[in-house]
């Protein structure tokens, strides 16, 4: 499949390979324009559904991991426009219903819907010379993808609303400070980390990475006492499986485990 906006390939050398989606939109910065994000939900469905993948890299260029929703396709909307038409709602979704682990590999600009995208990812890898940031109050506007309710909830209430009200940027380390990203590595680095990381986990049980995924992001949706109890759940319920048993015996055989994703 070729796609206008953005690029893909299959990697990896293992039974499991890793699905990376290139943003390619290059005199833009990687702007989000509709067909951009239609592509991208495109991509992601057909690796999260491809029994061949195990986890998915997005990524962008060195220079952006994309500058933001496109500012030249809003500029002129009215209000009864994108209300009636819910305006690039529904070509945003594709991302939170991915059930495979998404590594987000960010150099450059992630600003705006870019940083938006970004956090919608499982867990992000920054280049040193990534720049984070919702600068949408610049241009008389507030995020529009889950930037006020996802940035707050990863970095704390003070560091989001400095960088919503003053729409300036943080650089790789202070988001690794904040806990917006897990690793920093340099520019020529960053496919290289990316890729170990998703070769790592795609030697596990797939079937338990995924529900380790569930668990995490249910931390984000409901109280302290209903998360410990899926925890509780899933954790009695993979007693039933193959992989938990498979990993306990050989661990204690001293020996790499055969998971069968069940
Ligand atoms: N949209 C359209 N074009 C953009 C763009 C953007 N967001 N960002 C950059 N470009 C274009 C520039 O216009 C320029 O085009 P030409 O002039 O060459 O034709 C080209 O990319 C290169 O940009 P610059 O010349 O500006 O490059 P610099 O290195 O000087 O500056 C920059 C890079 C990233 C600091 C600067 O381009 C910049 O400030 N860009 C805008 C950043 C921004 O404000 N982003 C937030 C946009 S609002 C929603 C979901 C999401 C959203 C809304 C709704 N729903 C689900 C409902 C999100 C909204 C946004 O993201």
């Amino acid at each position: 499949m070729t796609y206008e906006f953005i690029q893909t390939e299959v990697l990896g050398e293992g039974p499991l390979k890793t699905g990376v989606i290139r943003l390619h939109r290059p005199k833009q910065l990687n702007a989000l324009c509709d067909g951009l994000m239609d592509d991208l939900g495109h991509a992601l469905h057909a690796f999260d559904t491809d029994d061949g993948i195990g986890c998915i890299v997005l990524t962008g260029s060195e220079k952006a991991f994309a500058a933001g929703a496109d500012i030249a396709a809003m500029v002129d909307y009215t209000y009864m426009q994108v209300f009636m038409s819910g305006y690039i709602s529904r070509n945003w979704e594709a991302m939170a219903s991915v059930q495979k682990p998404v590594i987000g590999a960010v150099a450059g600009f992630a600003l705006g819907g870019g940083c938006e995208v970004a956090m919608m990812c499982d867990m992000l890898i920054a280049a040193d010379n990534a720049k984070f940031g919702q600068p949408e109050i610049k241009i008389g506007m507030i995020p529009g993808a889950g930037g006020t309710q996802r940035l707050p909830r990863t970095v704390g209430k003070a560091l989001a609303m400095d960088l919503a009200l003053t729409g300036r940027m943080i650089g790789a380390e202070e988001a690794l400070r904040a806990g917006l990203v897990s690793r920093v590595v340099a520019p020529e680095q960053l496919m290289p980390e990316a890729l170990a990381m998703a070769e790592q986990i795609n030697g596990m049980s797939q079937s338990v990475a995924r529900l380790m995924k569930q668990c995490v992001n249910e931390a984000f949706e409901s109280p302290l006492a209903s998360g410990l109890r899926l925890e509780r759940r899933v954790f009695h319920s993979l007693f039933g499986t193959h992989d938990q048993h498979e990993g306990m015996v050989a661990f204690l055989e001293k020996r790499k485990p055969e998971f069968k994703h069940r």
